[in-house]
């Protein structure tokens, strides 16, 4: 199934767009709202440095959403004609026994959970952003704050957690080329992934647990369907790579490696998650490091090392990066350093020290030096995979395509 390089294209331009137009916002123009824009902060924001940035920061936004619009649309048309629709990618024929054997490709269920998920989250940012713009220019226009801020949320959580749902084709594909072995959709891999998008979409509010003004029985779905919502995926995930890899001839490269470790982020990142979705913890835990303790798990040992990854998978068979000794221990380091570092996060949050704070009392910043440790050696260990996935790149063109082909193979 080969796909139209030009919605990618539109998508990463749209992308650049946006994130130029978001730095430029806060460091040009100083924005001062987090990414949760919540209304009406963003109006704050114009009031005391200028409309300039505040709008800057929501357009921003807004291209980066259609960026990513296009590119689903376009997925979710491609997987409609080649299968008949998004019922059949998600595997109902399977699930209900209509068919039997394995469903669709695992990377086809992940991306129609990721297009059905993302859209609606986009749709849900969008309504806001477009709300905040034209309160800016006309303040007579206004949204109401909880439904802006229940919608804010639902595109935030939805939007974070669907990159390690995109991340994780690469882990599905990759584990599978080095294995030798095709990873299956059975039945238990499709249920999972259809619990998944169900409940993606509904555990937003464990984000509005300390909202008093929130419907006690939303927050009792947020906490519940967290619990719910960590385990299926990630489970069948998890145990899928474990026993692919389990007594294979599996080539430990760099790719394979990072493969096999960010499901060990991935794991991770979900025990501080589920603690933190719990209504009585969050009351204590909500404004605190433990928050970025548990996303970092997630997307730094989670999503990006999927990232680093298949950079590598990419350019060792597109490009000329080959395996090196400087590539186990920068992997090492970056392992090791970011436990460091997401385990002072979570200890800062276990020492009740506030996030999103710009003091910090000295018994805080024992910590916080920790961190700030274990960060030089992160960027050090990223430095050494970017640098070396760029060299790899440059002597692509140069050299005689069937070489290159040759030595991947
Ligand atoms: C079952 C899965 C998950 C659960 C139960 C969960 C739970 C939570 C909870 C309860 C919070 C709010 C903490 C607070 O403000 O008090 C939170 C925040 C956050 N989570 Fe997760 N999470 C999950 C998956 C993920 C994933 C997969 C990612 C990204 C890869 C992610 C990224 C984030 C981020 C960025 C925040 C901070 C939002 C903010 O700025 O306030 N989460 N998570
Ligand atoms: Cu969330």
């Amino acid at each position: 199934m080969y796909l139209n390089a030009k919605v990618f294209f539109t998508n990463l331009i749209l992308s650049l767009i946006g994130v130029v137009m978001i730095l430029v916002a806060i460091f040009g123009f100083n924005f001062s709202d987090g990414w949760t824009f919540l209304f009406p902060l963003p109006a704050y924001s114009a009031g005391l440095y200028g409309k300039t940035g505040a709008l800057l920061f929501l357009f921003g936004m807004l291209v980066l959403g259609i960026g990513y619009l296009v590119m689903y649309f376009y997925l979710a048309a491609r997987l409609t004609k080649e299968y008949g629709g998004l019922h059949k990618t998600l595997g109902w024929d399977y699930i209900f026994g209509r068919k039997e054997g394995y469903g669709p490709p695992p990377a086809t269920v992940a991306t129609t959970m990721v297009i059905i998920t993302n859209s609606i989250a986009i749709l849900a940012g969008a309504f806001v952003l477009v709300a905040s713009i034209l309160n800016i220019i006309n303040p007579a226009i206004t949204i109401d704050p909880m439904l802006a801020k229940h919608l804010t949320y639902a595109f935030g959580h939805i939007f974070a957690n669907c990159t390690i749902y995109m991340a994780v084709i690469a882990v599905y594909e990759i584990l599978s080329k080095y294995t030798g072995r095709p990873w299956k959709s059975n039945k238990a891999f499709l249920i999972a992934w259809n619990a998944s998008t169900i409940f993606t979409l509904m555990i937003y509010t464990h984000h509005l647990l300390m909202d008093f003004a929130v419907p006690k029985w939303m927050l009792i779905i947020g906490q519940v369907l967290s619990y719910a919502n960590g385990l299926p995926v990630m489970v069948v995930t998890a145990y899928g790579a474990l026993m692919i890899v389990f007594r294979s001839a599996i080539k430990w490269n760099f790719a394979s490696t990072m493969m096999f470790l960010s499901m060990l982020g991935w794991v991770a990142g979900a025990v501080p998650a589920i603690i933190d979705a719990t209504i009585v913890v969050n009351h204590v835990m909500h404004n605190t490091k433990w928050v970025p303790g548990h996303f970092h798990t997630y997307m730094g040992m989670g999503v990006i090392a999927m990232i680093f990854g298949f950079m590598y998978y990419f350019n060792n068979t597109e490009g000329t990066q080959t395996q090196n000794s400087l590539d186990k221990f920068s992997i090492f380091t970056y392992f090791i350093f970011f436990t460091g570092l997401t385990g002072s996060f979570l200890y800062a949050g276990k020492i009740s020290a506030p996030r999103r704070w710009a003091e910090h009392l000295p018994q805080w910043t024992a910590s916080d030096q920790v961190g700030a440790l274990c960060g030089i050696f992160i960027i050090a260990a990223s430095l050494i995979f970017t640098i070396r996935f760029m060299a790899g790149l440059k002597a692509v063109g140069k050299q005689d395509k069937t070489e290159i082909l040759k030595s991947a193979s």
